[in-house]
């Protein structure tokens, strides 16, 4: 059975971290409703959704992903670069034990954000960001090369996670921006470039053999369904002014 942790959208939205993007007004009605619509694309696709309650004082709560990292064998509890997030986590933490997941945490020094891991099978990259560090992917990989995975490195650049720059879209296949990210790290998996138009294209969530897209990208859908991928678009563009997209949101695993 397949599960999505979601995390409703905070009052304080509006603070938001921002990297790469100007901040402008959110309208948190809208939001509220586009992350409602996103809720029920992840049911329609197979998923039971468990949303979290939020508080006030956390802005950017509906980012779970950057929370943890659930791999089959149990969770590890992220420790987010941006200081401002680091409240996140506990409440995260606390459903995920609700499943019966063991976890483990990364500490300080280390900082990870859960938008840095994409696993791919049993090859873990880590995106090299201005929010995970050499000790948070360090001790990422101590806790899960035991288990048999192997952790790799990736440098990003101007973009704020690996996984802004590169996602799973299907088994083997990964959809890139080669502006933010080399391509030479995912050695013969295959890939899909996004359209020129659309550098935050790369960021599609995978459930089940259904790529969720945002409506934004129509270009890089159209794509995807040319390489015969199925593909479901969901509006998402008024949490995107807060920096997040489609794998942002949810944190997705089967138990
Ligand atoms: C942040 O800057 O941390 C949030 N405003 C956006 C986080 C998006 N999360 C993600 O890409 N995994």
């Amino acid at each position: 059975m397949w599960f999505a942790i979601t995390r409703a959208i905070s009052g304080a939205f509006q603070n938001c971290q921002l990297t790469h993007l100007a901040r402008v007004a959110i309208d948190l009605e809208r939001a509220r409703a586009q992350h409602d619509a996103y809720e029920w694309a992840l049911v329609e696709l197979g998923c039971t959704v468990r949303r979290v309650d939020t508080a006030a004082e956390i802005p950017d709560s509906v980012f779970v992903e950057d929370a943890a990292v659930v791999f089959r064998e149990g969770a590890v509890i992220a420790r987010p670069g941006a200081e401002s997030r680091r409240a996140e986590t506990p409440v995260v933490a606390e459903a995920l034990a609700r499943f019966g997941l063991s976890h483990r945490d990364i500490q300080e020094p280390g900082t990870l954000d859960g938008g840095d891991v994409l696993v791919v099978g049993r090859n873990v990259f880590v995106g090299a960001s201005r929010r995970t560090n050499a000790a948070g992917i360090n001790q990422l990989r101590q806790i899960v090369t035991r288990l048999g995975y192997s952790v790799r490195a990736v440098p990003v650049q101007d973009c704020l996670h690996l996984k802004s720059a590169v996602t799973v879209v299907a088994p083997k296949t990964l959809l890139i921006n080669r502006n933010w990210v080399a391509p030479d790290a995912f050695g013969d998996l295959r890939l899909i470039d996004v359209d020129d138009d659309e550098p935050h294209a790369a960021n599609a969530l995978l459930v089940g053999d259904v790529v969720i897209c945002a409506a934004a990208f129509p270009k890089t859908r159209a794509r995807l369904e040319q390489h015969g991928l199925r593909v479901k678009v969901v509006d998402v563009d008024e949490i995107a002014k807060a920096e997040g997209g489609v794998t942002c949101c949810s944190l997705i695993f089967e138990w």
